[in-house]
Order: structure tokens, then C-alpha cells, then sequence
């Protein structure tokens, strides 16, 4: 007589459990970002105090950072620059000598193997923090697309294995992959963040890369977090225009979105756990109140069972230390 499921039977131990196991966080899952900082000091390393454990670093303190998570298994970064000067058109993001594509240079010429993603967007070289040209207060959409096109080409040129624009201005995909091509460079990827919310999770970043506008906000190109099919039209017009993985920022507020454009596109889909889920996480364990490492890796698995393919996290050198490998 079987009156009742006996869940239990299958998670009596250790080996069953991991026997019926649906999804798990690979090393090469993990994407770990850093922000490299233009300074005549190479070896600067400076913490950055919204985020606990990660760090503002000069091009020599960034490789030495690195070749340690790549002696831990990590496969992939990201990287953020902070230039020396900005100014209202954004010059350093598609300088050829700037900050992220002299660090593009260092990093592939030490560890040809990693995978080097750049960020492609303006706010963190404009003066007044907006990710785009502005006319007044307006962010104009077609004149910044221009210029992205130049940073992404910029990376390209230096070595970047994948570029990833974050600044969501509508064309930017396409405009970049022409570019791209038309220069050559037809097996560079485009990591499209294709749908990004106007975020209060991105707070801490702003800190890091000295980026918060001086005035106003993000709400007029980043996404309204009410919405969930405008996510798809997003994921589609950047999926028509030639993007190569998409994805959804941020992670944990947004698993519904996720799983939403894994089920309904077959490109790969990545899922950046931002600044803010990475700071909440670092406070209430430095105060005793949660296990950060249980913590990391339930989120982090939560992002593949929500079906992402990729994740972008600040935990990804902790977490290479804790996975089963
Ligand atoms: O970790 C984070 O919070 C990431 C923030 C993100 C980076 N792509 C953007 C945040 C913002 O809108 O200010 C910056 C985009 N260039």
C-alpha cells in the first residue's frame, strides 16, 4: 500500500543526494569582476569600503590579484576601468591607451588562457556619470552608440575576448557587431546585458567606479523592475541584432526574469549578482548573522537552477575556494 511519496528515501545520504543533484556551479560558470584604476602608481590597492573584500586596483596590484584567482581555477573576468580624467564626451572609453585597454594588454599577455571581458559603457568616463552624450539634461540615445561602438572596437584591438555593453542604448548591439566586423573582428563576442533594471542594487558599484550621476537617474534607458515582458522584447531585439549571450542584471530580485529568457532563447544566458546582493551579504556576515559561505553557494546555485549558463559575481574568488572540485 503506497500511501503517501517517501521524498526522504533519496536524501538519506551524502552519495544519494549528490546522485540525484540537478544542477551545480562549475569554476567555469564564474565570471569575477574587478576595477582597474589609471594611476602612476601601478601596485595601488585600495578597499572599497561598500564592498568588503574587493578592492580599487592599479594595473600591476590587478595582475598580481588576478594570477592568484587563476591559480584558484578562475577562468574569466570582467573588467571596470576608472580613468585619470573624464570629461563630458567620455574620451578615455574608446581611448586606445586607456585605463581598461592597456589592462586588456597586461592581462592577455600574462594569462593568454583567461577569458577577459570588457565593460563597455561611458558613465564611468563622463564627467557627469551618465552612461551617454547628453543635450541639456537628456541622455541622447543614437550619438552615444557612436561612441560605444569605438570603445568596443577599442577592447577588441587591445585583446578582449568578449565585450559587453551595459549601457543600454537602443542599437547598440547591432552598431557595435558592424563596427566589430568591418574591422575585422567577425569572432569577437557581444555579452549583450540585454535586460538591466533601474536598479537601487547597483549602489555600492557607484562607489566603486566613481560613477553615480551628478543629477537625475538611470530610469530613462535601464528597464522599470515592474516589468517582466518587456524583459523578452529587450532580450529579442538584442538577440535579432546580433548578440552572442544575453544577459539579466541584477541576479536575485530578477530569477523570474531569468528563467523567463533561458526557457524562450536558445543563446547562452548570463546573470550578473550585483554590488548591492554582493554587500548585503558581506554586512549581515560580518556581523555573525548569516554563513556566508552556505549563503554564496545557494545563491549561486539558485542563478543555475534559474537557468543561467554564466554568472558575473563579486564572490567568485571565495567561491572557486568552496566548490567541489
Ligand atoms: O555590481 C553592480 O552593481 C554593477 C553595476 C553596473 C555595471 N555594469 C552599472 C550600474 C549603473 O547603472 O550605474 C554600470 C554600468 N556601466
Amino acid at each position: 500500500m503506497n500511501e503517501f511519496f517517501r521524498g526522504r528515501r533519496l536524501r538519506r545520504t551524502p552519495a544519494l543526494r549528490a546522485l540525484i543533484r540537478e544542477n551545480e556551479v562549475r569554476p567555469q560558470d564564474l565570471i569575477m569582476p574587478y576595477f582597474v584604476v589609471e594611476t602612476d602608481d601601478a601596485s595601488f590597492k585600495k578597499p572599497i569600503a561598500s564592498m568588503p573584500g574587493q578592492f580599487q586596483l592599479g594595473p600591476k596590484a590587478l595582475e598580481e590579484t588576478v594570477a592568484k584567482a587563476v591559480d584558484q581555477g578562475l577562468m574569466s573576468v570582467l573588467l571596470f576601468g576608472i580613468p585619470k580624467v573624464k570629461d563630458e564626451k567620455a574620451s578615455q572609453a574608446y581611448a586606445d591607451e586607456g585605463v581598461v585597454q592597456e589592462a586588456v594588454r597586461r592581462l592577455k599577455d600574462r594569462f593568454p588562457e583567461l577569458v577577459v571581458v570588457t565593460d563597455v559603457c561611458l558613465c564611468e568616463y563622463t564627467s557627469h556619470g551618465h552612461c551617454g552624450l547628453l543635450r541639456g539634461e537628456e541622455i541622447l540615445n543614437d550619438p552615444t552608440v557612436e561612441l560605444l561602438a569605438k570603445a568596443a572596437l577599442s577592447h577588441a584591438r587591445a585583446g578582449a575576448d568578449i565585450v559587453a555593453p551595459s549601457d543600454m542604448m537602443d542599437g547598440r548591439v547591432a552598431a557595435i557587431r558592424d563596427t566589430l566586423d568591418e574591422n575585422g573582428f567577425t569572432d569577437i563576442p557581444i555579452m549583450s546585458y540585454a535586460v538591466k533594471y533601474a536598479s537601487a542594487f547597483y549602489g555600492p558599484f557607484r562607489d566603486a567606479a566613481e560613477s553615480a550621476p551628478a543629477f537625475g537617474d538611470r530610469k530613462t534607458h535601464q528597464m522599470d523592475p515592474a516589468n517582466r515582458r518587456e524583459a523578452l522584447r529587450e532580450a529579442e531585439a538584442d538577440a535579432a541584432e546580433g548578440a552572442d549571450i544575453l544577459m539579466v542584471k541584477p541576479g536575485l530580485p530578477y530569477l523570474d526574469i531569468l528563467r523567463d529568457l533561458s526557457d524562450s532563447f536558445d543563446l547562452p544566458v548570463a546573470v550578473y549578482n550585483v554590488s548591492g546582493e554582493y554587500s548585503m551579504v558581506k554586512a549581515a556576515a560580518a556581523n555573525g548573522w548569516i554563513d556566508e559561505k552556505r549563503i554564496v553557494l545557494e545563491t549561486l546555485t539558485a542563478f543555475k537552477r534559474a537557468g543561467a549558463d554564466l554568472i558575473l559575481t563579486y564572490h567568485a574568488e571565495d567561491a572557486l575556494g568552496w566548490l567541489d572540485k
